[in-house]
């Protein structure tokens, strides 16, 4: 399958640039300047650790196993034709957002959850009132930390589970129309989300298939297509604009403010 994106992993043997994906490392890097700090966060069983192991290593288990401790994973992507490192987090849920430093140090300490660069929101299709969670967890990431400039992408999981994808022709009739309805119902509520989402938190929206590696790529590249725009207009964090910024290419559109 060939993707039409720009976003390439380095190595895995160092053969030149692959085409998608993260490199698959685990080893600790140090944080640098320059390094991308996102962080993945969710309701339990949305499938965030399954969408970093589908990107990172092209890996799916159906097994599920709780996250339990933090977990990063250090992929090179270039986008625009621009280099970055990219520390991917991965951590146990959090009942809340750390609302200072204090509680951070206290409660989720090394997560990172309040210096991430930016933020990946998983919530289940199949599952709307998964939903719920990155609401509240927005909510308080708004009230406490200036967002500005923080991009943050949301990721509907699971697409493979929706109702359209799973025509019972077993079923009889009656079954068929009470599904049908429950289908109708959902779609409703994600048909809100996406409103939500795109028009009032102007943040971006993904739909995904951990699984069957349905648009994974496109969630990190979405997400850096936000930092790099961010960065390349001289908002990013290191604010002070490259030299030659007009040759980014990215739109400010790209951008993911949180009002
Ligand atoms: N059908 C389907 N199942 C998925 C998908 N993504 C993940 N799963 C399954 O959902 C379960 C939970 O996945 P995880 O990736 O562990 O979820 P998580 O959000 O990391 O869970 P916590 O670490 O507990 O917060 C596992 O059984 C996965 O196999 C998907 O896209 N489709
Ligand atoms: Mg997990």
């Amino acid at each position: 399958m060939v993707y039409k994106l720009d976003l390439d992993y380095l190595e895995r043997g160092g053969g030149g640039t692959l085409t998608v994906g993260g490199a698959p490392s685990l080893e600790p890097s140090p944080d640098s300047l320059d390094l991308v700090k996102v962080v993945l966060l969710g309701a339990p069983a949305v499938g965030k650790t399954s969408i970093i192991q589908q990107f990172v290593w092209s890996d799916f288990s159906e097994e599920y196993v709780p996250t339990d401790r933090k977990h990063t994973f250090y992929p090179s992507v270039i986008i625009n034709e621009h280099l970055y490192e990219v520390k991917i987090t991965d951590v146990p849920v959090i009942p809340y957002f750390p609302i200072n430093s204090y509680y951070e140090w206290a409660h989720y300490r090394f997560y990172g959850l309040r210096s991430a660069t930016a933020y990946i929101l998983v919530f289940d299709l199949s599952n709307v009132e998964t939903f719920q969670y990155i609401r509240t967890l927005r909510d308080q990431m708004v009230e406490s930390r200036d967002m500005r400039n923080v991009p943050v992408l949301v990721v509907g999981n699971k697409q493979d589970l929706l109702c359209s994808n799973t025509p019972s022709a077993a079923s009889g009739l009656q079954q068929l129309a009470i599904a049908e309805s429950a289908c109708g119902d959902s779609r409703e509520k994600r048909r809100n989300i996406v409103n939500l989402v795109r028009k009032h938190w102007k943040c971006g929206y993904v739909e995904c298939s951990a699984k069957y590696n349905w648009r994974v790529i496109a969630v990190f590249k979405e997400l850096m297509e936000m930092i790099d725009a961010l960065e390349w207009s001289g908002g990013g964090r290191n604010s002070e604009p490259p030299p030659d910024s007009s040759a980014g290419g990215s739109t400010q559109e790209n951008r993911c403010v949180i009002a």
